[in-house]
């Protein structure tokens, strides 16, 4: 162990000595060419919604017997296009003063994949989702339709990151105990909408969150990161809302005053509706659930059925989920598989969570029309509720879904 670090912090130290050199070599993202396609790997439509920039995994494709989410299958959201990074040449770079010995963005320390693969590995699952899954049924189900990519509830999954803490890299590279705040930038085109540029896609997130559990991730279930889910390196702020983790990590900068983005500022924030004006930028994720069954599946008569799902929050593990088979005028406990959520499908040491896999039996289905329904409560006490507030961006639908069934 000791070797190991002693040759890591040569590494970063010797990063730190040739930094404003090694800045220069930083690769910029490849341009993508005119036309080009957001997503680069493929959307068969039996297991993807294609939106053009994002694409939302379909919960019927659910092989309800695999736990993690193939990467294959994984929901996208790109502000812009993909980009394609070498990771040869690829580096980090750190700035800001809240490092101890304050570094500008010409001077940033400039780190490889080499020196942080060299620092020590962490695992953890968590579940990775958009602040806007759900979106959808504030139109469909409420009545009152949201601006944005109409999801379903597929923009979900469940990933076991692999990569290292930020909190050894930044404990590493010297931190300032008057850090309060960190800002993580992409290497992704800048995000222009409506003619307005907003700058390349960027978040700042507390030093708490940085200290705690945070992990800059170049691997998902044993695999490198695809390139439409962030190669060569991620930032992967667990529970926390999807944006929050920044793909194709460019920059890091520690600061010892509140650093703003319009991605905390102006977006990711719960306005119109019954909301105040100001609300506070949106981080840890609501609970949710969602059935491994096509909207309007048919199912056969008289058919003994054992119908499974999976709920998850950004908070805590899922304590209960409620199910109903008769749109809500019965309703039963389902079979939670938690050996799968917070131990089996997890390595001893991996401090994370996540979804609960269930199941229900539904001993002799008779011919008609049923709405199932899912209500889950985490352990922190949260539970779904009937109705979800309507906020003009349709952020955190976390209702009940009513999912239509046909029995034939
Ligand atoms: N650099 C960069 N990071 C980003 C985004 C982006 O467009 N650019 N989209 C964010 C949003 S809104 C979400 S929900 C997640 C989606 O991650 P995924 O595409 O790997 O599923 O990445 C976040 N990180
Ligand atoms: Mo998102």
């Amino acid at each position: 162990m000791t070797s190991r670090l002693g040759a890591t912090r040569r590494t970063v130290l010797a990063a730190a000595a040739v930094g404003p050199l090694a800045a220069t070599a930083v690769q910029a993202a490849r341009p993508a060419a005119a036309g080009a396609p957001s997503i680069l790997k493929p959307l068969p439509p039996s297991r993807f919604y294609d939106y053009g920039t994002n694409a939302e995994m379909r919960w019927d494709s659910v092989d309800p017997r695999r736990y993690l989410t193939p990467q294959a299958d994984l929901f996208v959201r790109n502000h812009t296009v993909t980009p394609a990074i070498d990771p040869a040449t690829y580096a980090l770079r750190v700035f800001g003063d809240g490092l101890d010995t304050p570094r500008g963005q010409a001077d940033a320390v400039s780190l490889s994949l080499r020196d942080l693969k060299d620092l020590p590995h962490t695992r953890l699952t968590s579940v990775h989702e958009c602040t806007g899954n759900g979106r959808s049924f504030f139109g469909s189900q409420q009545g009152r339709s949201a601006s944005g990519t109409a999801w379903k509830l597929g923009s979900v999954g469940t990933v076991r990151w692999e990569g290292v803490r930020l909190r050894h890299v930044l404990r590493r590279l010297g931190l300032s105990p008057d850090a309060v705040s960190v800002m993580a930038t992409g290497l992704d085109n800048a995000y222009v909408d409506k003619g307005v540029d907003y700058g390349r896609v960027r978040r700042p997130f507390p030093i708490d969150k940085a200290l705690d559990d945070a992990v800059l991730a170049w691997g998902a279930n044993g695999e490198d990161l695809l390139p439409d889910h962030g190669f060569p390196l991620r930032l992967v702020l667990p529970g926390w809302v999807g944006i929050a983790s920044i793909k194709w990590l460019g920059s890091l900068e520690v600061a010892r005053r509140e650093l703003t983005s319009p991605w905390n500022t102006t977006f990711y924030r719960l306005t119109g509706g019954d909301y105040p004006a100001d609300s506070p930028a949106l981080t840890v994720n609501p609970v949710r659930s969602a059935w491994e069954l096509p909207f309007g599946a048919t199912l056969p008569a008289g058919v003994p059925q054992t119908l499974t799902g999976r709920s998850w929050s950004g908070a805590a593990a899922i304590r209960e989920v409620a199910v109903s088979l008769d749109g809500g005028a019965t309703w039963q406990r389902a079979d939670l598989d938690e050996s799968a959520a917070t131990g089996g499908a997890l390595d001893p040491g991996d401090r994370g969570f996540g979804w609960t896999p269930w199941s229900v039996r539904w001993p002799r289905p008779r011919a008609g029309s049923y709405t199932l329904l899912a209500r889950a409560t985490d352990r922190a006490g949260r539970t779904q509720p009937d109705v979800t507030p309507y906020n003009t961006a349709g952020y955190f639908f976390d209702a009940v879904v009513r999912h239509p069934v046909t029995v034939a």
